[in-house]
């Protein structure tokens, strides 16, 4: 009884803490019923958490760059492929994925690296440095070359 008193109790602070600090979990729907990233565009602060949930089966959420949009960011972030077996039913819990946001003033990048998806338009990006910045690397991620990524492989 202690125990479980004591786990609520720093559950409690933790709670506090986050919420004194003014951090805000963002998420973004990955793949639901065939759409991309929603929003494919968000601004956050420092320390803000970006939680990705895959209602899609088989997509990446894989840092990239402006000027190469559909290749992995050397030293970026990736997901890896994420399988969910139940993306056909609404009420299966999606898998999830999340980020911490250490710098706000940097754009971030990010691609799916599945099949023809970045080449289709499958991109966002996180702190965009003006109200161009999305639809820009969105234009230049569909007449890329992708780095195709077979399922499975990598
Ligand atoms: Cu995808």
């Amino acid at each position: 009884m202690f125990f479980l008193t004591s786990y609520l109790a720093l559950a409690i602070a933790h709670y506090l803490l986050l919420f004194c600090n003014g951090q805000t979990t963002h998420t973004v729907t990955v793949g639901q019923l065939g759409s991309f990233y929603d929003p494919p565009q968000l601004l956050t602060g420092v320390n803000d958490t970006v939680t990705f949930i895959f209602a899609g089966d088989n997509h990446t959420v894989t840092q990239s760059s402006f000027d190469n949009p559909c290749s992995p960011l050397a030293g970026g972030f990736d997901s890896g492929i994420v399988i969910n077996s139940n993306s056909n039913s609404s009420n299966a819990p999606s898998p999830m994925w999340t980020i911490r946001i250490t710098n706000s003033s940097e754009p971030i990048y990010f691609h799916c690296e599945t099949g023809d998806h970045c080449k289709d338009g499958m991109v966002g990006v996180i702190n965009p440095p003006n109200n161009q910045a999305f639809m820009q690397f969105q234009s230049s991620a569909m007449i890329a070359t992708p780095s195709v990524r077979i399922c499975g492989s990598k």
